[in-house]
């Protein structure tokens, strides 16, 4: 029993957008109310990720929204964020896999791939005709991917490409794999890949028994002796700067989707609490202590607005620097896990359950907080920028 969303702006929040982004916003939520909501308790039950939804999200201009040219929408960094919100209002899942076809997959061939790449893979990666998945973490390597097993090793014409990735988004439903591999022959540094997902020796093997993220495809990647042309190396990539950059996109993408969820949460919370009655026949509302969390999440909720549109504007002017990004995924990832923990107090038993969207929302955001650096990541990495010292 969800309650239809009115949208959360206690301090004219809509008044410091343009038109353009309140159309693109206006418009993935119309998309998100009237495609995902319907569904996306079963799939949650289900551990099924909506595949039908890409189409449209595709003609929506939802993929790569923030980049120019081969079909992408050129939205301001901005409006790509309050496209990302929306999203994840819906569920992290649907906005984890659009974080990924866009900042993960699209990014890269757009900044580092060859005009050949990017003429074959971003027209049908903007339209959904192809999906992509990002293979940066291994087993034994999360949090420090500078670590990282996986090697490619030039043969004539060819690389050669032997590892193992794990926990990577859609990666069995993908077409094309972004790996990250040193190069043993050469300078070992790491270089980006493209890989058709249909190469002999590609197996992507999906992770069950998730308590989160559930319509989101999670998968293990194993390379073994899978060859690939010369020309499938990204040119430009080199050094662990290469995917960092990536999470850059990612991670700012992500500090906006989760002020999605959070207000979600917020909203259900809200009207729940006006209409439920404790006590002298009197809704919870009227409670101070219930009135207190209402006022808490409302204020961190604005405070994750102000933060993320100001990033925002930094990355339209080219000003943004990617310690502004990890301030931004940390605190509002936090905030959001917060709110979803309160609202989940305030609707008593009935908040267990997904008759209400909180429980799946509170699930998701677990994953959110560890993916794409954890909350204690980029706390160090904040320490280290106004610190000068590092403390990894
Ligand atoms: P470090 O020596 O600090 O840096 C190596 C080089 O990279 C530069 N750099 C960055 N450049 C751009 N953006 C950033 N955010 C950067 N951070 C560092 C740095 O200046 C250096 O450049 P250069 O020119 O000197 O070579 O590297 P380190 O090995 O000490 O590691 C740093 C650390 C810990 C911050 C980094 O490894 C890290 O961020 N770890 C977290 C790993 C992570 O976030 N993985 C995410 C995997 S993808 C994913 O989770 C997708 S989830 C699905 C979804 O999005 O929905
Ligand atoms: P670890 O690195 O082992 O960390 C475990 C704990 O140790 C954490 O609390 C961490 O904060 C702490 N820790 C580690 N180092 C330090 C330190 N120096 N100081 C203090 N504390 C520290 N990766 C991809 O490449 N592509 C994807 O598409 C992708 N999708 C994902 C989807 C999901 C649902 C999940 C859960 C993960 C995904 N990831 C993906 C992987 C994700 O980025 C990693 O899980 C994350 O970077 C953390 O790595 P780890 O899980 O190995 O944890």
């Amino acid at each position: 029993m969800a309650f239809p969303f009115k949208g959360v702006d206690f301090i004219g929040f809509d008044a410091m957008l343009n038109d353009d982004e309140r159309m693109a916003r206006d418009a993935t939520r119309d998309f998100i109310e009237d495609k995902l909501i319907p569904i996306i308790e079963s799939c949650n039950r289900e551990g099924r990720f909506p595949r039908e939804l890409v189409p449209e999200m595709g003609m929506l201009g939802l993929f790569g929204a923030n980049l120019h040219g081969y079909g992408c929408a050129g939205m301001s960094n901005v409006a790509y964020g309050l496209v990302m919100q929306e999203l994840e209002r819906g569920d992290s899942g649907l906005r984890s896999f659009v974080s990924v076809q866009s900042a993960l997959v699209m990014y890269p061939i757009y900044t580092f791939g060859s005009d050949a790449q990017k003429d074959l893979w971003l027209p049908k990666l903007a339209t959904g005709e192809a999906l992509g998945c990002f293979g940066l973490t291994e087993p034994d390597f999360g949090s420090n991917p500078g670590g990282m097993r996986t090697r490619a090793v030039k043969d004539g014409d060819s690389y050669i490409l032997n590892g193992e990735k794990m926990w990577i988004t859609s990666g069995s439903i993908a077409d094309v794999a972004v790996i990250w591999a040193k190069i043993s022959n050469e300078d070992d540094r790491v270089r980006g890949f493209l890989v058709e997902t249909d190469r002999p020796g590609f197996k992507a093997h999906d992770v069950h028994g998730k308590w989160s993220l559930r319509a989101s495809v999670t998968s293990g990647l194993s390379l073994q002796d899978v060859r690939v042309p010369a020309e499938n190396l990204l040119p430009g990539s080199g050094g662990l700067k290469s995917p960092l950059m990536c999470l850059n996109q990612a991670r700012y993408g992500i500090g906006w989707g989760v002020i999605g969820a959070a207000m979600s949460c917020y909203d259900t919370a809200l009207q729940y609490a006006l209409d439920r009655k404790q006590f002298h026949d009197a809704p919870i509302a009227s409670h101070q202590l219930v009135q207190e969390k209402l006022a808490w999440m409302i204020t961190e909720i604005t405070k994750a607005q102000l933060l993320s549109l100001q990033v925002g504007r930094m990355k339209d002017a080219g000003k943004v620097e990617h310690q502004h990004i990890s301030m931004a995924k940390r605190n509002n990832v936090w905030m959001a896990v917060e709110c979803a923990r309160m609202a989940r107090d305030i609707l008593g038993g009935a908040g267990i359950t997904d008759d209400y969207p909180i429980m799946r929302h509170m699930m998701n955001l677990e994953s959110v907080k560890t993916y794409e650096g954890t909350h204690d990541i980029h706390t160090l990495i904040l320490g280290q920028s106004v610190t000068g010292i590092s403390a990894f």
